[in-house]
Parts: C-alpha cells; sequence; structure tokens
C-alpha cells in the first residue's frame, strides 16, 4: 500500500496572495518529487464547486451564517470523499487553497457563530483528518482588500467591512496559537520574493520534522 501523502493548505484573508503562492508551493512538492494534487474549498468536485457558487453569489436575501456554515461543510463532505481522501491514499500530497481553518476563521471569528458547533460538524465531516501543514498568510486586510479590489469583481464575503476582515486576522491568530506545530505564519505584506523566501524555509522545516 501507498504511504500516504501530505496534506498541506494555504490560508488567510482576502487578496493575501493565496492563488500565487500555491503555484510556488506546487512547484516545491513537486522539485521533491512528489505527485501533487491542487485543489480549493470551497469546491474541489463539480457539486462542491456548485456549492462555491452558491456561498460566494451577492444575493438580497440575508444569508443565514448557520445556512453558510452548512454549505461549507456539505461541500467540504463532498471534497474530502472524492478527491482528497482518495488522493492521499494513492500517496499523493494534496495542496488545498483553503479548508477547515477558513471556516473557525470565517464562520467563527467573523460571523460569530459557535467554536463548539464547528468543532462537532468537524469531528463528523472529517474524523480525524486535519491536515499536516498549514501555511497562514497574514496582511493588513486594509492592503489585502486593495489587492482583491484592483483584480475583480468582489464577491458576497469581499463586501463584508473591515471590522470583519480583523476578526478573520484574529481567527487565524487565535488558531495559530493553540496549535502552533501545524502552522506557518508568514508576513504577506512583503515583496512576493521575500515571502517565497519564507514560504520555502517553512517547508524545508516541515520536510524535516516528516523525514525525521
Ligand atoms: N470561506 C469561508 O467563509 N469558509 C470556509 O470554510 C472556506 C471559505 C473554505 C472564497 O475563498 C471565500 O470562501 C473566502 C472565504 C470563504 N472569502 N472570500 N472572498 P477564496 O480563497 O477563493 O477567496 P479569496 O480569499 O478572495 O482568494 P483570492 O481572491 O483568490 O485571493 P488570494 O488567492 O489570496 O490572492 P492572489 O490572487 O494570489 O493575489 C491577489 C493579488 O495580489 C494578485 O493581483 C497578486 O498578483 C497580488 N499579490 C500577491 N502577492 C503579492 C505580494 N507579496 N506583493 C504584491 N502583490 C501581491
Amino acid at each position: 500500500m501507498a504511504e500516504r501523502g501530505r496534506f498541506i493548505t494555504m490560508e488567510g484573508t482576502e487578496g493575501v496572495g493565496k492563488s500565487t503562492n500555491l503555484a510556488f508551493v506546487k512547484a516545491w512538492i513537486e522539485a521533491e518529487g512528489h505527485k501533487v494534487l491542487v485543489s480549493r474549498e470551497p469546491g474541489g468536485t463539480p457539486l462542491a464547486e456548485e456549492i462555491r457558487s452558491l456561498l460566494l453569489a451577492q444575493r438580497d436575501e440575508p444569508v443565514d451564517a448557520a445556512a453558510e456554515l452548512l454549505l461549507v461543510f456539505a461541500a467540504r463532505a463532498q471534497h474530502l470523499e472524492q478527491v482528497i481522501k482518495p488522493a492521499l491514499a494513492r500517496g499523493e500530497w494534496v495542496l488545498c487553497d483553503r479548508f477547515t481553518d477558513a471556516t473557525y476563521a470565517y464562520q467563527g471569528n467573523g460571523r460569530g457563530l459557535d467554536t463548539d458547533l464547528i468543532t462537532s460538524l468537524e469531528q463528523q465531516v472529517q474524523g480525524d483528518l486535519r491536515p499536516d501543514l498549514t501555511i497562514v498568510l497574514d496582511i493588513e486586510p486594509e492592503l489585502g482588500l486593495a489587492r482583491a479590489s484592483a483584480r475583480a469583481e468582489l464577491d458576497r464575503f469581499e463586501r463584508e467591512n473591515l471590522d470583519f476582515f480583523q476578526r478573520v486576522r484574529q481567527g487565524y491568530r487565535e488558531r495559530i496559537a493553540a496549535a502552533p506545530e501545524r502552522y506557518g505564519l508568514i508576513d504577506a505584506g512583503q515583496p512576493l520574493a521575500n515571502v517565497q523566501v519564507d514560504v520555502a524555509a517553512l517547508l524545508q522545516a516541515a520536510k524535516k520534522r516528516w523525514d525525521s
């Protein structure tokens, strides 16, 4: 049986540079000789991508925070069973743009939902599966929003106010403080080349731990 692959996730507030740095991490993993599957949340399967569209669409009807949470986990259940778990079992590495840390940060800190509810859904949907490493790109939300706004039309989350993104950022910090060994915090306000030096150092350190 193939050795289980590693599961790496990338997180941060809006426009922090996840997509940009995902390509860099993918290249690093491939240079290490591993096959890597790149995916994203919400999304990653046809059904989960449909749920993503439902979640991101700007709409007149207010979206209840619990409805948002359940949609996020519905997409995740599908993504895990159809894509993530089979890839890991084949020995591939999985690199995912956002995962459950985003749920704690956005639906927990951002929307104010009870953390115990999120933890309970996490356990139901994921069992014991957690990322091996989560790279959190950190930036002043003003700067990230400016980057995101310059790029495309804003989705339902990107239209939230600055306070919301400050709470989300705080949410990520709380996650890191609770389990520092699983996370790497990167200053994403630096020029891209410097960000990538830090990301590479983080990956090297993780590899050293995993190989020992
Ligand atoms: N969500 C949730 O609520 N709960 C959950 O459980 C999950 C998700 C999983 C979609 O996520 C939404 O889903 C998200 C939270 C919610 N909220 N929103 N919106 P998403 O990841 O698809 O959306 P996003 O955060 O807006 O990602 P993004 O727009 O793709 O941004 P990004 O990937 O972080 O940034 P980027 O595209 O790589 O970079 C943005 C721009 O900055 C771009 O022009 C780059 O060239 C530039 N850039 C990048 N790095 C730098 C540096 N270092 N210097 C200068 N410029 C840079």
